[in-house]
């Protein structure tokens, strides 16, 4: 049915053509490159929306089921590329476009990144719904239209500032308006509830009403049948004008009650693993899940009647606690707009959710205040208030007297409503995102519920969209594996294995060691581009790119600079084989320590560019607004990559994935998946240093002093010091603080116990490096080799299997 393949490039050319002169008025000749790259992407769009009919004819006659991917974040960078890459229409296009004068290249880079995400969970909501298209599973996944996406990165003087993200001009003509599809979102008021010969009656009054609109984006699959829907919801004022304020005078109050809805689709919160109990996020959470429960709700009974049948015909997946609250929303739907009893609605409910845990860090756990939900959700209160009674009474009959056990497992608890424990009881499968991580959810937040349903629990790790982040962001590699394997691994990543057989192979070694080479150098001319770095690209590359957080160690990464550098100041002449140090990461805003880190990366930067003879040797560089886009250009030209979190404080990673596909070694802690990156490539091929999950537990329980490290480890003496003394004019004795008498304890995050482990594994890698280039080379093919078992198209069927039920079409 692959409709796409068949556009020529003439068709291209008229339906370009054609867009220009109907949206824009203007002939080719006098067009701008962006209504050229505005009429490209609207021409990909039709297309797009064609094959998605096809597809939505195809699985309503198969009454294919559906699943429906509810999700607080979806971090999609740039679409074009992809989309053109996956329908293959790359030639058609790219001779289209000479007639303008212009190269797809050119179109690719106007494309703003939709960033309506955060990092590795939005980031896997996008790449989840690529493999779902591929898959050609029926897919559709529910966000917010955020108005403005995750901000702007600008670093001043050291110091990071935050600019709003205006993605929509350019970003909005890959949504499609869908206003049939409004539904009305309601907040506050009050409920009345009655007893009559028809059982309870419940009323709702006094609320507040906001218009959900739909904005419906295609993402397309690789050579399939089927098509992705996202649906973006934007939220819009109903209640009338108030035309009598607005007569008397009062304009501004007037437009008020309009910015109060519209507020709630404004902007995506940035924060990261850190949970902020404000009554915004709130409103964003209900209004997501309302909004897309009453959309799968009509379109279910549109399509197939009964809402018996939902969970045979729909599995709704909940991405973290964030939309949690769609479990009470189904029940309130199913009861007081369809008229089942409590036991219908329920057995209806935990038939069709799933939920996926992506944190154990405490602060990241979700719970509201029980009467800010009352307040603003009276009816949903009273819901989670309701399935909390059933469930304890349940565990009061088969633990009596086991309070302290039943407190844990409660929903409600002194006041709080505890998101994890109603996405738990609420859902009939829970997994976790890698093997360390589902394992240590068994034994740890969730051991309680684990005890009750041992077999509600599973594992799916974690997996890419290996097409963009290695066959698109890295032709070159690309087209060495089709020489040497043939390129089945573009649909079937387990293929990539085949490219085992060469690494003995001379000029297979040879070329990947080329390409790495190629791609190294346009990533320095793309710094220097973008920010003016100077990057020398025959220096080993040693990436740490991710969001900038304690957990995740990027101080640890420092004191071995820091530690390096002291040494070079000591001995300027000293032959080593020279490096560049590469960060990328945003903080979010109100994280003041992972600010500090950034402010002394920079300034450490900053230093070392004082002393030429050193600086040739040991560079660092802090890129600038790291995103999707970026990342894409910085994986293939990566030759080390810091994957360094505290052992069990990362759920998977994900960005580890992208880098180990691209050929660059990894140093890391056994901690999320890097645990299977070592299985998968054997512990020859990768560097493992510091402590294990279970030996981190034991040395917490124990109390951990980090002031032994210190008192035993000169080099770690000598970086305390050179903190103190500081950079570029400015003491870091605030991180030496943190690491040696912080409270309420110091140095949480144990680099100080990781240091001399960290530091000689480094010691390790460089040497190799400088030493043994050709066995460096077949590490890293090793590598590319045994990163296929992490694409998200394996991720999918697991899901499909063992937790959604769902057939491919
Ligand atoms: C919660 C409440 C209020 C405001 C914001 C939030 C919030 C937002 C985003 C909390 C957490 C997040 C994001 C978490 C996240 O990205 N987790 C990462 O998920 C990846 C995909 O599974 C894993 O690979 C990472 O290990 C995990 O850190």
């Amino acid at each position: 049915m692959n409709n796409a393949k068949s556009v020529t490039d003439k068709e291209v050319q008229q339906l370009i053509a054609g867009k220009l002169s109907r949206y824009f008025g203007v002939t080719p000749k006098e067009a701008s490159v962006d209504q050229v790259y505005k009429a490209v992407v609207m021409s990909v769009r039709d297309i797009l929306l064609e094959k998605r009919q096809q597809f939505h004819k195809v699985t309503k006659s198969k009454k294919g089921k559906r699943v429906y991917y509810l999700c607080m974040e979806f971090l999609l960078g740039r679409s074009l590329k992809n989309n053109i890459y996956n329908l293959g229409l790359g030639e058609a296009y790219a001779t289209a476009l000479k007639n303008f004068g212009l190269t797809l290249e050119d179109l690719y880079e106007q494309e703003p990144d939709a960033g309506l995400g955060n990092g590795g969970l939005g980031r896997l909501a996008a790449c989840f719904m690529d493999a779902l298209a591929t898959g050609n599973y029926p897919a559709m996944g529910y966000s917010i239209r955020y108005d403005y996406g995750l901000f702007k990165q600008k670093i001043v003087d050291g110091w990071q500032t935050e600019l709003p993200d205006v993605w929509l001009p350019g970003g909005e003509v890959w949504l499609t308006q869908r206003s049939d599809k409004s539904c009305i979102v309601k907040f506050d008021g009050w409920v009345h509830e009655e007893w009559s010969e028809n059982g309870l009656k419940v009323t709702y009054g006094g609320y507040k009403e906001v218009e959900a609109i739909a904005y419906d984006m295609m993402i397309s699959g690789k050579d399939s049948d089927a098509v992705s829907v996202l649906r973006l919801w934007r939220a819009r004022n109903i209640s009338k004008f108030d035309m009598k304020l607005f007569s008397q005078g009062d304009y501004i109050r007037s437009m008020q009650a309009e910015n109060e809805a519209e507020v709630i689709s404004k902007v995506l919160y940035p924060a990261d693993d850190h949970y902020e109990g404000k009554s915004l996020r709130l409103k964003q959470q209900y209004f997501l899940v309302s909004a897309s429960l009453q959309n799968i709700i009509n379109d279910h009974k549109h399509r197939y009647g009964p809402l018996s049948l939902l969970p045979q015909q729909a599995a709704i997946h909940i991405n973290d606690t964030h939309p949690a609250l769609a479990i009470p929303e189904l029940m309130r739907l199913l009861m007081d707009e369809n008229g089942f009893t409590w036991d219908d609605a329920w057995n209806i409910v935990t038939a069709t959710f799933a939920y996926t845990n992506h944190t154990v860090m405490a602060e990241a756990l979700e719970t509201w205040q029980e009467d800010l939900i009352a307040r603003r959700l009276p009816r949903i209160h009273m819901i989670i208030k309701e399935i909390n009674r059933r469930f304890c009474n349940d565990l009061w009959e088969r633990f009596p007297g086991q309070h302290k056990f039943i407190d844990g497992l409660s929903i409600i608890s002194n006041g709080q409503i505890k998101m994890a424990n109603l996405s738990v009881i609420g859902s009939h499968k829970v997994n976790g995102v890698s093997a360390l991580h589902s394992d240590i959810i068994k034994n740890s937040i969730f051991n309680g519920f684990y005890q009750l349903w041992p077999d509600k629990f599973t594992n799916v790790t974690n997996g890419i969209a290996h097409r963009r982040w290695l066959c698109q962001s890295n032709p070159e590699l690309c087209e060495l594996l089709c020489d040497c394997i043939g390129d089945g691994f573009v649909k079937n990543a387990a293929e990539l294995s085949k490219f085992k057989k060469f690494a003995s192979d001379k000029s297979v070694l040879k070329r990947l060691a080329e390409i790495k080479q190629i791609k190294k150098q346009q990533f320095a001319d793309y710094a220097f581009k973008k920010q003016g770095l100077v990057i020398d690209p025959s220096t080993c590359f040693d990436v740490q790119a991710k969001r900038m957080h304690e957990y995740k160690r990027q101080l640890l990464n420092v004191m071995n600079i820091v530690s390096l550098y002291s040494d070079l100041l000591d001995n300027p002449d000293a032959v080593v084989a020279p490096q560049t140090f590469i960060f990328g990461a945003k903080a979010a805003s109100g994280y003041t320590m992972a600010k500090q880190i950034i402010k002394l990366i920079c300034y450490l930067a900053e230093d070392i560019k004082k002393h030429p003879k050193i600086h040739e040797k040991l560079n660092v560089v802090y890129m600038e607004d790291y995103n999707v886009t970026m990342a894409e250009k910085l994986m293939p030209a990566s030759e080390v990559s810091e994957q360094i979190s505290l052992a069990g404080k990362e759920a998977s990673g994900t960005g580890n994935m992208k880098f180990m596909i691209n050929g660059a070694l990894t140093i890391g802690t056994l901690d999320g998946a890097n645990v299977e990156m070592s299985e998968a490539v054997g512990l020859d091929n990768i560097f493992i240093f510091g402590l294990r999950a279970d030996e981190v537990e034991d040395v917490w329980n124990k109390g951990y002093n980090s002031s032994q490290h210190y008192n035993k480890n000169d080099r770690l003496r000598r970086v305390i010091e050179a903190l103190i003394r500081g950079y570029n004019g400015e003491s870091f004795a605030n991180m030496a603080n943190y690491l040696l008498t912080g409270t309420p304890v110091a140095d949480p995050y144990m680099c100080m116990a990781d240091f001399e482990s960290y530091t000689a594994t480094q010691k390790q890698v460089k040497a190799l490096y400088a030493n043994e280039k050709e066995r460096w080379a077949k590490m890293s093919l090793q590598n590319i080799a045994a990163s296929g078992i992490f694409s998200a198209d394996r991720s999918i069927k697991e899901y499909a299997a063992n937790i959604w039920n769902l057939k491919s079409l």
